[in-house]
């Protein structure tokens, strides 16, 4: 029996805010969600990966009018500079949505209608704190125990008074409960879904989704009160259905909705978690729509011990981003993000561990595995991989080595642990390098009757790279394709169904030049 067809895979990062031009921060998710991507893709299924910017609300008006601009002329401004630097990660996004776009524009407020239709929106009042960097509505609790300052950047909340439009965010709250209770991969890491939990259970209220024009001109009309503007959140939350299209409100998008929704996982970071975990699933309950498979919410990066800033100088900013590709290599910096930190955890970026961790795992292991293998070829063999003829008991270790690693791969990708994930590879290339320093291949090559011997310890080498660099590709973008050339595959299948197992590696297939991939750096 055929497998069954994989389900399709829709990733998603959050849509960044164009206030500013990106960071670390910004191209940690959308690296962690281009990793996701490309690994599906290379398991067979059918990805759909989306990335995009935030243009409304009133974070964006303050900071151009601070550059005595529009709006949208600073929106206009900095979503270049994200799309440059995905391309310059060589990021796979399918899709890039702007907030301005009409295809936005107009599917926010045909969804924002169907839930004045249904009765789950009504008028109110509001007086209370926001928080204008978060843009975030803060109880008076909340404000209190802050001392009436943001939790995220320390700066003073501000006092709202207004008629305005509310969400009946309550009424849904059991369901979301029950929901999160269901489904413990709902919300992960499962530290914050259990926050996510007790704070649900403490109690919520209903949420104002709409500001008055006066206050606030910046944003999407609502569709019943055009003295109003959307809630910028619900505005940017529903960017994950409007990039599909949703059909339950009159447009078809070439059945992209039917095809990609629900999606398999919203990467964000920590600080946005509560909009994610709890407005978005209620306003997607309120609208009838299925709720996304998974949010998973990572960490924040310190940058050398501190918490970046730019007065502080260890801001971690698209030019220095640049000069870590250019000294680096793009992939490498990519590598050094995911494999630095567990996943959903906080950690430091650090320029001397970044090239630590560079010449032990890819300049010395991996780079010298792959540049010894094929030199080693070239000497003994005239650059032709042999036959495994003559059985070796040491292969074993190897093998068991790349076993596990291929074992391992899915469920480590289904948790987002990407260091655990290259780890499967790196212990696959110390395996591999320690099984050239136990069998001592350049000894036996001083001895004829040894041939048969060597021949399988040279195949062995060449094939356990191969794996190695096969399961990296998702994260090394550069890097694998070339090692591939060098063992002339460049142009075979790399999918892990085709070239994910043991074996694949012909024997008579002639390797090299070995190429200086991982320069060791001091
Ligand atoms: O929040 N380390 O946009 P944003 C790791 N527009 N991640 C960091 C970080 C750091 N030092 N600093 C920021 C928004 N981030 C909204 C999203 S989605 C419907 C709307 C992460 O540009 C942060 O955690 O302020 C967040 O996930 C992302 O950058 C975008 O932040």
């Amino acid at each position: 029996m055929p497998d069954p067809m994989p389900e399709p895979f829709y990733v998603t990062t959050p849509i960044y805010y164009v206030n500013d031009q990106p960071h670390i921060g910004h191209s940690y998710t959308t690296v962690a969600a281009d990793v996701l991507a490309r690994y599906h893709r290379l398991a067979g299924r059918d990805v759909r990966f989306l990335t995009g910017t935030d243009e409304h609300g009133i974070k964006m008006c303050k900071a151009a009018d601070e550059k005595g601009i529009a709006p949208n002329e600073l929106a206009d401004l900095n979503a270049p500079h994200f799309k440059a630097l995905w391309e310059k990660l060589d990021i796979t996004n399918d899709d890039f949505i702007r907030t301005t776009e009409p295809r936005h524009e107009n599917r926010v407020s045909a969804l924002v209608q169907t839930l004045v239709d249904s009765g789950e929106i009504y008028r109110g009042s509001y007086e209370g704190w926001y928080d204008e960097g978060q843009e975030e509505y803060v109880t008076e609790t909340a404000a209190k125990e802050q001392d009436f300052k943001s939790a995220i950047n320390a700066k003073p909340l501000v006092k709202y008074s207004e008629d305005t439009w509310f969400f009946r965010l309550t009424k849904f709250a059991p369901r979301l409960i029950e929901h999160i209770e269901a489904n413990p991969t709902f919300i992960q890491p499962s530290s914050r879904r259990n926050e996510v939990l007790s704070k649900l259970k403490m109690g919520i209220e209903d949420l104002c989704i709409s500001r008055n024009k006066t206050k606030l001109p910046w944003g999407i009309d609502m569709p019943n009160d055009p003295d109003h503007v959307v809630y910028v959140w619900i505005d940017a939350l529903s960017n994950y259905i409007n990039a599909l299209g949703i059909p339950s409100i009159g447009d078809d998008h070439d059945g992209e909705f039917a095809q990609y929704w629900p999606a398999s996982i919203h990467l964000i970071g920590k600080d946005i978690l509560w909009f994610h975990a709890v407005y978005w699933p209620c306003i997607l309950m309120a609208a009838d729509l299925p709720l996304p498979k998974q949010i998973y919410a990572h960490g924040w990066w310190t940058s050398e011990g501190q918490k970046m800033s730019k007065t502080l100088g260890n801001f971690i900013s698209c030019d220095q981003i640049d000069e870590i590709c250019a000294d680096y290599g793009r992939d490498v910096y990519k590598y050094y993000l995911l494999r630095a930190i567990t996943f959903g955890s906080d950690g430091d970026f650090n320029a001397e561990q970044f090239r630590q961790t560079y010449n032990t795992e890819l300049a010395n292991s991996l780079g010298n595995l792959l540049s010894r293998t094929v030199k080693m070829i070239g000497k003994y063999f005239d650059g032709v991989v042999p036959a495994p003829t003559e059985e070796v008991a040491e292969v074993a270790d190897v093998q068991a080595a790349a076993q596990a690693m291929i074992d391992a791969a899915p469920e480590l990708m289904d948790k987002c642990a990407f260091n655990k994930y290259i780890q499967g590879s790196i212990d696959l290339v110390h395996a591999t390098n320690q099984f050239i320093e136990i069998t001592a291949p350049f000894t036996l090559a001083k001895d004829d009757t040894q041939r048969e011997r060597l021949a399988t310890i040279m195949y062995t080498c060449a094939e356990a790279v191969r794996l190695a660099l096969v399961y990296l590709q998702p994260i090394l973008t550069d890097k694998v394709p070339a090692a591939l050339e060098v063992l002339a595959q460049g142009d075979a299948p790399t999918d892990f169904a085709t070239a994910g197992q043991w074996g694949v590696l012909q024997s008579g297939t002639a390797v090299g030049p070995a190429q200086p991939l991982f320069p060791r750096k001091s």
